[in-house]
């Protein structure tokens, strides 16, 4: 009887398993990752003249696929405007989004998505010409500012102005090129965005040095990738891929010492790099699953200095974005 039971409960294990393991099954037949991205936002996801695509948000692409195929080029890139991204993910033209987009209590629940984790913790800020002479946002009361539809940019630019009585006029636009765009054309006297993309937008502008980015971040933004509901296994390996990088940055494995660090003693090495436990077969991956991400992409700290930090044209700095024991909060749980 007791048998019987037993067998029983790994059946419906084994159904309930399969059931939700699509997804890792879909790009493993396909040979191919399918990452929904921004095609437009240097330091997260961007082309080069040669197809050659970069960012932090498509490091995590690479990560995933390097888990998967042990080569960070299986990934196609599907570039998503704010307003697309999520039917993207919905219809499964894309199996994974990594694109800039802030974790909400809505977008959350009544998607049918969800959020993996926070790859980026941002804020929303303003830029502003020089010449306007303004030196915080609380001065912009009657100021008309350029604006991306789709996005919590949007939404947070009116709750801003709204509780601090002040007035202004939104100018939106499609995508963030025609808002910059016209911005720099004189048609606002700001632009809003992610503080993050300001960064990588004034670049863009005629004479990024007659602007600056005004001091007040006006919310929280804390990006991170997304997947459908349902398929917990994917879930899992998206929310774990993420975490394996942090957890390499503190263990202070890079892809430089990847190899000489699988050789090492220390036991929550060993776990993350797989010499001991079989952690990344719980995950549906292999044991080195840790060692194909940091050998082919680089722990997070490489990632991020690479793309928006001091080895970028952004120079953008650690911030809130440092380890949790380096006076940041990006904290990722333990490998075990
Ligand atoms: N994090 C915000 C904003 C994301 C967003 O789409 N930002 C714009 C402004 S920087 C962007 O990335 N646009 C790029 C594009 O449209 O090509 C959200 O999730 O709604």
């Amino acid at each position: 009887m007791k048998k019987i039971a037993a067998l029983l409960a790994l059946a419906v294990l084994v159904v309930a398993q399969s059931a939700s393991a699509q997804t890792l099954k879909t790009v493993k037949d396909r040979g191919i990752l399918n990452c929904g991205s921004n095609g437009t936002l240097a330091g997260f996801g961007l082309p080069d003249a040669q197809g050659n695509w970069t960012g932090l948000d498509v490091d995590l692409c690479r990560a995933i696929a390097a888990a998967i195929f042990n080569d960070p080029k299986k990934v196609k890139f599907v570039p998503l405007s704010a307003k697309d991204r999520f039917t993207a993910l919905q219809s499964g033209e894309v199996d994974v989004l990594a694109r800039n987009t802030t974790w909400t209590s809505s977008r959350d629940t009544s998607l049918g998505l969800n959020f993996t984790g926070v790859n980026y913790y941002d804020g929303q800020g303003f830029v502003v010409r020089k010449a306007l002479k303004v030196n915080s946002a609380l001065e912009l009361n009657g100021a008309s500012i350029c604006v991306q539809q789709g996005t919590t940019t949007e939404l947070n630019l009116t709750d801003y102005f709204r509780s601090h009585n002040m007035q202004m006029k939104s100018v939106t636009f499609a995508t963030a090129n025609e808002a910059v765009k016209a911005y720099d054309a004189g048609r606002c006297d700001a632009y809003t965005s992610d503080a993050s993309a300001l960064y990588a937008e004034r670049l863009r502008l005629a004479n990024a040095n007659d602007h600056i980015i005004l001091p007040e971040i006006i919310s929280k933004e804390p990006l991170g990738p997304m997947v459908r509901q349902g398929d917990d296994q994917w879930f899992d390996i998206v929310k774990w891929t993420l975490f394996a990088m942090l957890n390499a940055e503190e263990l202070n494995v890079t892809s430089k010492n990847v190899d000489e660090a699988a050789k090492s003693d220390n036991p929550e090495i060993k776990r993350l790099l797989g010499t001991e436990g079989n952690f990344g077969e719980q995950l549906g991956l292999t044991k080195d699953w840790v060692v194909r991400i940091v050998k082919l992409v680089g722990n997070y700290g490489e990632s991020f200095e690479r793309n928006v930090g001091q080895g970028s044209p952004l120079k953008i700095d650690r911030g809130l974005n440092r380890l949790w024991n380096k006076g940041g909060i990006q904290y990722a749980p333990p490998v075990r």
